[in-house]
Formats: structure tokens, C-alpha cells, sequence
């Protein structure tokens, strides 16, 4: 029955109700979910190279998928040390444009750049496909109506039923949570309708409705969303207590406990010194949309800066290869246990 498990991880993540807590989540979700096994018709709360998930959360991964563009893949845990090491000494060599051996702030932001427009020419053609799976009959634009009964037919729904009733504007028994779904989606259906209205999205505006982060209209909804939940008060801005409030409900063990200082740690941090541009303890709508601008050079040199210093052992501002192996599971999710060995011998 398709119901089961994996529904309820798609409504706690779609529900952008005001109650729904992301950081209960924290502690649930220990990685964000493969796109390709989601329902690929569905907004994802996830995306590569934008600062923060839909639920209001930190993308904990980003500084490695703006590394690592589309090879994200590349670098599984269990892959082989060996192979992950010359892969990453071609991205090294790749990345240092000017071949001086050592790679500045200027370099990695041009090399994120890059690699955050490559997770958009990846977006784009996954949507291909998602569009194709809305509008079987291929004439380049879906109706709310025909998107809604995909929606519900891959919640398990009959498929033909649904249809039937919602052409002869019959009611439609759907449980409140669907709804609530159903609703947060068609607010989201109209915002990436292009003017004229004509309620129909082709294949452009139903990439901005999927993938909001490359639109400046959808990418300022999505803040506007995020902030609504975050918002005690209403104010339409974030102070720090708002951002970091935590979850309700009792915090059942030990490791619950500590994930959720972690939480708090990295939320406080990254409010104070980057989202907060003018460092006046309070975020605007403006300032949370610069923050998750993913085409933002200036940002992107923020995180170069960034990334750098994590690794920048002998403290010159740029980072060298041995400095990029050394710190392989921060640029790539994965270890080299013998980064050092022979790196003198392949220059
Ligand atoms: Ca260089
Ligand atoms: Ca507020
Ligand atoms: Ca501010
Ligand atoms: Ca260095």
C-alpha cells in the first residue's frame, strides 16, 4: 500500500504550517533524500547549491555540492580511497586557473560559480523529464487540474477516479494533511504562472515552480514562505529567538539533546555572521533573499573565503593541494587515509 512510511516524510516536509517545527526533523532525517527516489513531480525540499531547504533548515552540504557540482556522486563513502584522491587532485587542477599550484579566493568563487550553474543545468533537464511525466499527452502545458491528479495518484490515489470527479466537480475526499499539501502547492502552482495568468504551466514555468532558487519572483516566495514559518509575531522578520527557536515537544535522549545544540549553534552562527549583512539582529525578508540567491557573487565569495580558511593550514589566503587532500572529507564527504603519501611525487 503506497501510503505507508515515506508519505509521512513528504507531508512533514511539504506541511509549511505554522506549528510544523524543522527542528524536530534534525534528528529524523540524517541526510536529505536522493532526489531520484523522491516523487519526482513534487517540489523537492532540498536543492543542490541553495543555502537553505525549504523546511526552514541549514543545507548542511552545500559547500560540497557548490565543490563538487554534478559529481557529487562521485564521492560515496565506500568508494575507493585511491580513485577519490585523483579526482580530486583534477578538480584541484581544474580549479586553479592561473597553474600556480595553489588555489585563491578568486579562483574557488569563479570554480562555484561554476559548479552552481551546473546543478541548474541539472535541474533543467531532471525537469524535462518530471514535465513529461504531467503532460503525457505532450502539449507543452499542464493545467492545475491535471497536475492535482498526478499529485494524488502518486499519493496513492486511483488515478482515473480523481480525474473523473474533479471533471464533473465532484468533491474530492481527501484527509486534512493532503489538503494542506494540496493547498501549499497551488499557492505555489499560481506563483509560477507567468503573466498572462492563463493558469498553465509549460515546461519554463513548471522548472521555476519545481526549482524556485534560479527565479527572482519564485526565489522571493520561497523566502516568504520560510519566514511565515519562522515568524512568531508576525513582523514579516526574523530575530535570532525566531530563527533558532526550539522544537516543541520534549527532547526524548541524550543525542536528541545534543543534535539540537548543534542545531542551535550552527543557526545562531550562521544568523550573526552571514545572514545578518547588516549585523542589526534582525533578518529581513531582503536579506534572507540574498542569503539564498544561489547566482550571488558575492556570496560565493564569502564561501570561498570560507572554505579556504577551513583548510588553510600554513595561513597564505589560498589553499594547496596537500591542504586540499589533507581536509578530503570536508571538499568531499569522504577520507583519504593516505592523503599525504606521494603528492610531492605526482608534481
Ligand atoms: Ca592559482
Ligand atoms: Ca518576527
Ligand atoms: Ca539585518
Ligand atoms: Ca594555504
Amino acid at each position: 500500500f503506497p501510503f505507508t512510511s515515506c508519505i509521512e516524510t513528504v507531508f512533514a516536509m511539504l506541511a509549511l504550517n505554522v506549528q510544523a517545527r524543522p527542528a524536530n526533523m534534525s534528528a529524523l532525517k540524517d541526510k536529505h533524500p536522493n532526489s531520484k527516489e523522491d516523487n519526482e513531480i513534487l517540489p523537492p525540499d532540498h536543492l543542490n547549491g541553495v543555502k537553505m531547504e525549504m523546511d526552514g533548515h541549514l543545507n548542511k552540504d552545500f559547500h560540497q555540492e557548490v565543490f563538487l557540482g554534478k559529481e557529487m556522486e562521485e564521492f560515496e563513502e565506500d568508494s575507493e580511497p585511491r580513485r577519490n584522491r585523483k579526482k580530486l587532485i583534477e578538480i584541484f587542477t581544474k580549479v586553479d586557473i592561473n597553474k600556480d599550484r595553489s588555489v585563491s579566493a578568486k579562483e574557488m568563487q569563479r570554480w562555484i560559480m561554476e559548479k552552481t550553474e551546473e546543478h541548474f543545468q541539472e535541474a533543467v533537464k531532471e525537469n524535462k523529464l518530471s514535465f513529461r511525466a504531467v503532460d503525457p499527452d505532450g502539449d507543452e502545458h499542464v493545467t492545475w487540474d491535471e497536475y492535482r491528479v498526478k499529485f494524488l495518484a502518486s499519493k496513492g490515489f486511483n488515478e482515473k477516479e480523481v480525474a473523473e470527479k474533479i471533471k464533473n466537480n465532484e468533491e474530492l475526499k481527501v484527509d486534512e494533511e493532503t489538503q494542506e499539501v494540496l493547498e501549499s502547492l497551488k499557492d505555489r502552482w499560481f506563483q509560477a504562472d507567468n503573466p498572462p495568468a492563463d493558469q498553465l504551466l509549460n515546461e519554463e514555468e513548471f522548472l521555476s515552480f519545481l526549482h524556485p532558487e534560479h527565479s527572482r519572483g519564485m526565489l522571493r516566495y520561497m523566502v516568504k514562505e520560510i519566514v511565515r514559518d519562522l515568524d512568531q509575531d508576525g513582523d514579516g522578520k526574523l530575530t535570532l529567538a525566531e530563527f533558532i527557536s526550539l522544537p516543541v515537544g520534549t527532547v526524548e535522549n541524550q543525542q536528541a539533546q545534543d543534535i539540537d545544540d548543534d542545531w542551535v549553534r550552527e543557526r545562531k552562527k550562521e544568523f550573526e555572521e552571514v545572514i545578518d549583512a547588516n549585523h542589526d539582529m534582525i533578518v529581513t525578508m531582503e536579506e534572507l533573499e540574498e542569503y539564498m540567491d544561489p547566482m550571488n557573487e558575492y556570496n560565493a565569495l564569502n564561501e570561498a573565503k570560507q572554505m579556504i580558511a577551513v583548510a588553510d593550514e600554513n595561513q597564505n589566503h589560498n589553499l594547496e593541494l596537500e591542504e586540499i587532500l589533507k581536509y578530503s572529507e570536508y571538499f568531499t564527504g569522504s577520507k583519504l587515509m593516505d592523503y599525504a603519501r606521494n603528492v610531492h611525487e605526482e608534481f
